[in-house]
Formats: structure tokens, C-alpha cells, sequence
């Protein structure tokens, strides 16, 4: 993999967060990916949402598999762990990392190639175990790296950039969250910044297995005409299901008037909200009907964004197996290996 490092000039009043770090502590080695690729975009949002979070870099973990996609935690998080591992391997690497320590923020960056096509196994059972990670697919329905073949998640009709009409029916993942038990499940455009930015760092917060798709146009493989990963076909048929943002913990504010009305909130900063209390219409707890929306609006040609599913009283991995909190690497051999009586004894108990 190429590696260019980036210069080690920067502006002395380039902003800084609650850590005193810059973006740029945030960020990887210059990309090497085609120019516009839509991947770039993605990296540069969770730098962002990363950077407003406050996260301490050496805290966030980062794997992935093989792509384009797969290659980009290289160009971003530089100061984070990170691991690239096989081809469709990701989750249950993560899955792994995550069962010895508990304590780091876990990021999966995946292609539609790495987890629809060889990975579905994978994603499907990080998925529905509640792995506490979020799981980022950057899907531009071809396996750019490999020069353009048609991918699992690419739409039947969709022509390649030769013009050959791809004939299958596509998988399409975020449907398969929602029937797997993900707790946490949204999609959105590499270019919609403000929306998917949010996405991110709500996915970062959640407990529980938290999934975003993300159409990401591969510009050098399908962004022409036909195609229905390219960013002007997104551009047109994007549906976003709802506005995100995502608060970091504060003094909460609340405050409760009636559907109609006007109230003015004053906020941390001393500025006024007025809040006109709209009837909403999407409800994004609800998982069921997510589904529904998703295949209704699937059906006309539309592609719906935005947070699709949310379970206020998501469990985890950690939760569901009961694990140990300290991570594994900081227990004694006395607690690693107990000795020969104590295993006799948690046999016995099993009997
Ligand atoms: C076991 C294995 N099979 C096949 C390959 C070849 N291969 C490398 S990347 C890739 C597809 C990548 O597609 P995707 O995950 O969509 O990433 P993109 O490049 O489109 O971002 C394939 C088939 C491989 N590296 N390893
Ligand atoms: S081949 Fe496609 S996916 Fe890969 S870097 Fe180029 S534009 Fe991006
Ligand atoms: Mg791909």
C-alpha cells in the first residue's frame, strides 16, 4: 500500500477542540485514492465528527478489510489503533479486539464488495450479537479495486460502465440490519456532509451494534449514465427521512409545550431556540415500520437517508455475554488461568 505522509506545516491557529487538539490530529497519510472518490468524503467526515466528539485519538480502534474503502483508515485517525485484516473479515476480527478490551471505540470500515458479497456472513453476525462498534459501508456498488465488477448491492438495470446491464437483484444491507437486530441503523450520501457527519457521531455514541450505509460514487468504475451508485443519480433520488444532530453530554435541557406552539429556549451558549413544535412523521424508533418505508420508497426508484432505525434500550455484545470489564491484557495470570480446580469446578456447574 502507498503511503505518503502529510507535511508537518499547519496553520498555528487552526482550531482546537476540549483536548487542545487540532483536525489535523486527526487525520492519516495523504490519500491515494482516484481524486472524487466519494470514500475521501467519508474519511473526512469521521475525522470531523471524531475531531467534535473530543475522542482521544489512542481510544478509537479502526479495522477494515480489502477495497478502496477498505484501504482509507490509512488516511485517517493516524494517531488511533488500527487493523487491517482479510477480505470480508473485519466483524469478527473487531468482534474479537472488542471481547479482550472493552474500553476502545470501535470503527469498521467496509466495502459492499467486503461485507455483501464475501462478508455477508460476517455482517450478519456482528450484527444481530450486538457487537458495540459502528460499522461504516462505503457503497458504490462495484469492487473498485479490482477494476469494476458489478457488486452484491448493485441495482438490477444498473449498467456497468461498458453498458452491460447488471441482471441480479441487489442485497441491500440496510434492509438486512433491520431484520438482523441492528440497534442502530442509517444511510446517507459520502456527499451530504451535514448529514452524515451527525450519522457518525451518533453511531459512535450508541451502545450496540450501530450500521451505516453509505452510497459513495467510485468515480473512475460507476459514475456514468445507467448507473445507479453515480452522484448524480443520488443527487436525484435522495429522500432524507429526518435531520440529526447529535449533542455531547451537558446539563440537559427540557422543556415540554404543546404540538403547534412556539416556545423560546435559552441554551448553553445564551442563545435563544424558538421552538415551533412540528407533527413528526417518521418515527425512527420504530423498527417495523422503518422496513416498510425502506421498501416503499426502494420501489419507486428512491434512495431513503437519514437515521431509519433507532433502539432507545440497545444491549450489547458485553451485556448479552456478561464479559469482564478490565481488559485482558491488564488481568494477572491468576485470573487468566485459575488453575485446575476451578475449571473442574466451572465444568461441574455446567453439568
Ligand atoms: C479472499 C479474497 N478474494 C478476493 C480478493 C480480491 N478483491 C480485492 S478487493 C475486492 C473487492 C472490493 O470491493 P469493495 O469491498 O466494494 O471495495 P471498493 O474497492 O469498491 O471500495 C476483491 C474481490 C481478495 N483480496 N481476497
Ligand atoms: S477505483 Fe473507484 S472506489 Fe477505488 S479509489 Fe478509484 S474512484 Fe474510489
Ligand atoms: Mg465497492
Amino acid at each position: 500500500m502507498t503511503y505518503l505522509a502529510k507535511p508537518k506545516l499547519m496553520r498555528t491557529d487552526a482550531p482546537r477542540n476540549a483536548l487542545g487538539y487540532t483536525r489535523r490530529d486527526y487525520e492519516g497519510a495523504v490519500s491515494t485514492l482516484c481524486a472524487g472518490c466519494g470514500h475521501d468524503s467519508i474519511s473526512a467526515a469521521i475525522v470531523q465528527a471524531v475531531f467534535d466528539m473530543d475522542i482521544e485519538p489512542h481510544r478509537v480502534a479502526k479495522l477494515s478489510g480489502i477495497g478502496c474503502s477498505s484501504k482509507t483508515p490509512d488516511y485517517f485517525l493516524g494517531n488511533s489503533h488500527g487493523f487491517n485484516s482479510v477480505h470480508g473479515r473485519m466483524p469478527s476480527v473487531l468482534t474479537g479486539a472488542a471481547l479482550a478490551n472493552r474500553e476502545l471505540t470501535y470503527l469498521g470500515v467496509s466495502g459492499d464488495g467486503d461485507s455483501a458479497s464475501i462478508g455477508i456472513g460476517q455482517f450478519a453476525h456482528a450484527m444481530r450479537r450486538g457487537v458495540n462498534m459502528t460499522y461504516i459501508v462505503e457503497n458504490n456498488g462495484v469492487y473498485g479495486l479490482t477494476k469494476g465488477q458489478f457488486s452484491a448491492t448493485a441495482d438490477m438495470g444498473s449498467r456497468s460502465k461498458r453498458g452491460v446491464a447488471n441482471s441480479d437483484s441487489p442485497i441491500d444491507l440496510v434492509g438486512l440490519a433491520l431484520q438482523l437486530g441492528a440497534t442502530y441503523v442509517a444511510r446517507s450520501f459520502s456527499g451530504d456532509k451535514e448529514q452524515l457527519v451527525p450519522l457518525i457521531k451518533g453511531a459512535l455514541k450508541h451502545k450496540g451494534a450501530a450500521f451505516i450505509d453509505v452510497i459513495s460514487p467510485c468515480v473512475t468504475f460507476n459514475n456514468h449514465a445507467g448507473s445507479t451508485k453515480s452522484y448524480e443519480y443520488v443527487r436525484e433520488h435522495d429522500l432524507p427521512v429526518n435531520t440529526v444532530e447529535v449533542m455531547m453530554p451537558r446539563r440537559e435541557i427540557t422543556t415540554s409545550y404543546p404540538p403547534g406552539s412556539l416556545r423560546r429556549v435559552e441554551q448553553h451558549d445564551g442563545s435563544i431556540l424558538l421552538l415551533r413544535k412540528l407533527g413528526e412523521d417518521y418515527d425512527p424508533t420504530d423498527r417495523l415500520a422503518a422496513s416498510n418505508h425502506l421498501l416503499v420508497h426502494q420501489a419507486k426508484g428512491e434512495v431513503v437517508t437519514g437515521l431509519l432505525y433507532l433502539d432507545p434500550k440497545a444491549h450489547d455484545m458485553h451485556e448479552h455475554l456478561n464479559t469482564v470489564h478490565t481488559p485482558l491484557n491488564r488481568l494477572g495470570l491468576a485470573e487468566l488461568c485459575p488453575g485446575r480446580e476451578a475449571l473442574q469446578a466451572f465444568n461441574q456447574s455446567l453439568r
